[in-house]
């Protein structure tokens, strides 16, 4: 076990044991399987997990829906400060939290501190939001009456995140549920349960110091069976789903069939779009962090370039040439020197040597890269692929390696139609220099995603815009901007004062 080692002292001051619960509900207790919890920079075992059964979820379901009476009581400020002093515990914790995220997920340390300072950010963000949340009050139509918008708190909601974004996707959910006046039981992905206790810890600490019940912020440790269980719960009055298109999908209806809420953030084929006029000292350096950033690890990575026939050739060379320039910094991801890590899984290697293989085969050509790394671990060279039809179904797939197609372009138009071809709609960025391309890519007939950048990568997103796609990507918001909407309903108040009923549209019904 990796946490007996010194150099990983880290795990200790974060609360971590050989062997964790991974269930809490205000008390940790957990009878389901063990998980053991694997660094993809070695492939050994870091510690272990006890999951969830059938009943520890129950059991945490219930406790996050008693929670809720006390919590939705209290005033959205006085919750403000509780998310305060998450954000503060946080900020404490910055280091070894973002440690242990390297080492249990795979990305490199600065990532991982800035995915714990996006949750910290959001705190903030939600804090604000805890003395600013709107109503608004309309004209009525009638003498003495008001009509007016009152926002409630939805009650317990489900939170399942996916392995790559392990604090920062439950802390966009989390900290605006909480301050919206929801309780929550989070599932994270059963390969960062390290993660998912060390963060409830904190949460829990916090929660404890103002006797606040911890089953606000529930935990469900566990695999599909508990996520299923979860999705099909009529308790959870909105599920946030981040993951697979694919899984994606079944959870939209599944909650649907109960007429419940979901929020769901799944798969990208992002694209950047090199205009004629494109900077490409710009693009390079942006390219470089969208394509093999994360080792290709964010929904939000680059997978296709578009590039115009013009700087074709110059771009996809000099790309070619930064991605040779970092093979040498891929490495241990808690290492400084590191600017990639490995891939997540074994599976995940496999995937990525299916693509290529695949590619190699539809005639695609190697531009760079295209090797698994020779070394303990999970690690895989970046890579360029030319050569393949910008409709081709390989193209067309999401694989969530650091894998870009190449894909020269005649004209503008002709790359946001590429661009907007794919079934997801998550993120994309254009190179431009020129205003009017611009209105256009951001226009009605311009990229069709969520997330629609110029002259910045694809990935990266800060946390006071709506974070999510259209399409395939499932259609949810999180994090900042109005996202909070999700977290809350909405009821139409008309109210009479007037002493005297008057109907709408001038009805006269009876005398
Ligand atoms: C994800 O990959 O699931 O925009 C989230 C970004 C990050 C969040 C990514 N702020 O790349």
């Amino acid at each position: 076990y990796l946490i007996d080692d010194p150099k990983y002292s880290f795990l200790k001051d974060l609360g971590l044991e050989k062997k964790n619960v991974g269930v809490f509900n205000g008390k940790w207790n957990a009878n389901g399987q063990v998980i053991q919890s694997i660094s993809p920079a070695n492939g050994k075992v870091i510690a272990e997990v006890q999951g969830a059964s059938a009943s520890d979820y129950e059991a945490c379901a219930a406790a996050a829906q008693d929670a809720w009476h006390s919590w939705a009581d209290l005033p959205a400020p006085a919750r403000g400060e509780i998310v305060r002093q998450i954000g503060d515990a946080l900020r404490e914790k910055l280091q070894p939290l973002g440690q242990l995220v390297s080492l249990e997920m795979g990305k490199i340390l600065p990532e991982a501190v800035g995915e714990v300072v996006e949750y910290i950010h959001v705190c903030d963000l939600a804090l604000g939001l805890s003395r600013s949340l709107p109503g608004t009050v309309f004209p009525s139509e009638r003498p003495g009456h008001m009509l007016i918008e009152k926002w409630n708190p939805l009650g317990a909601i489900g939170i399942i995140t996916a392995f790559n974004f392990p604090v920062a996707v439950f802390g966009w959910n989390s900290a605006i549920a909480m301050i919206c006046g929801d309780t929550s039981v989070w599932k994270p992905s059963d390969t960062t349960p390290l993660v998912a206790v060390a963060v409830t810890k904190i949460v829990e600490s916090v929660l404890k110091r103002n006797d606040i019940p911890g089953a606000v912020a529930a935990l469900c440790v566990g695999g599909k069976d508990i996520g299923q269980q979860l999705v099909q719960d009529p308790r959870m009055k909105l599920v946030s789903f981040t993951g697979s298109t694919a899984v994606g999908q079944q959870v939209g209806v599944e909650v649907q069939k109960r007429f419940g809420r979901h929020l769901l953030e799944l798969g990208g084929n992002n694209a950047i779009v090199v205009n004629e006029d494109a900077n490409v000292d710009l693009l390079v350096s942006a390219a470089l962090f969208a394509c093999a950033g994360t080792a290709g690890q964010r929904c939000t990575t680059t997978r296709r370039m578009f590039i115009h026939k013009k700087l074709y050739k110059e771009v996809v060379s000099r790309l070619a040439k930064s991605f040779a320039g970092v093979v040498s910094k891929i490495g241990d991801p808690l290492e400084a020197n590191s600017l990639i890590g490995p891939l997540h899984t074994a599976a995940a290697v496999e995937a990525y040597k299916k693509t290529v293989a695949e590619a190699l085969k539809q005639g695609g050509k190697i531009e760079f890269g295209g090797k698994v790394i020779e070394r303990e671990g999970y690690f895989v060279e970046p890579t360029i692929i030319t050569g393949l039809a910008h409709d081709s179904p390989l193209v067309k797939t999401e694989c969530f390696a650091p894998i870009v197609y190449c894909i020269e372009i005649p004209d503008l138009d002709t790359g946001i139609k590429y661009n907007n071809e794919v079934d997801q709609g998550l993120s994309s960025s254009l190179f431009t220099e020129n205003m009017g391309n611009v209105f256009k890519w951001i226009g009605p007939h311009g990229s069709d995603c969520g997330i629609v950048n110029v002259n910045i990568p694809t990935n990266g997103a800060e946390v006071g815009g709506a974070f999510g796609g259209e399409k395939a990507t499932g259609g949810g918001r999180e994090c900042g901007s109005d996202a909070w909407k999700a977290y809350m309903r909405r009821s139409t108040v008309t109210i009479n004062c007037s002493g005297a009923i008057k109907l709408a549209q001038n009805i006269q019904f009876g005398d």
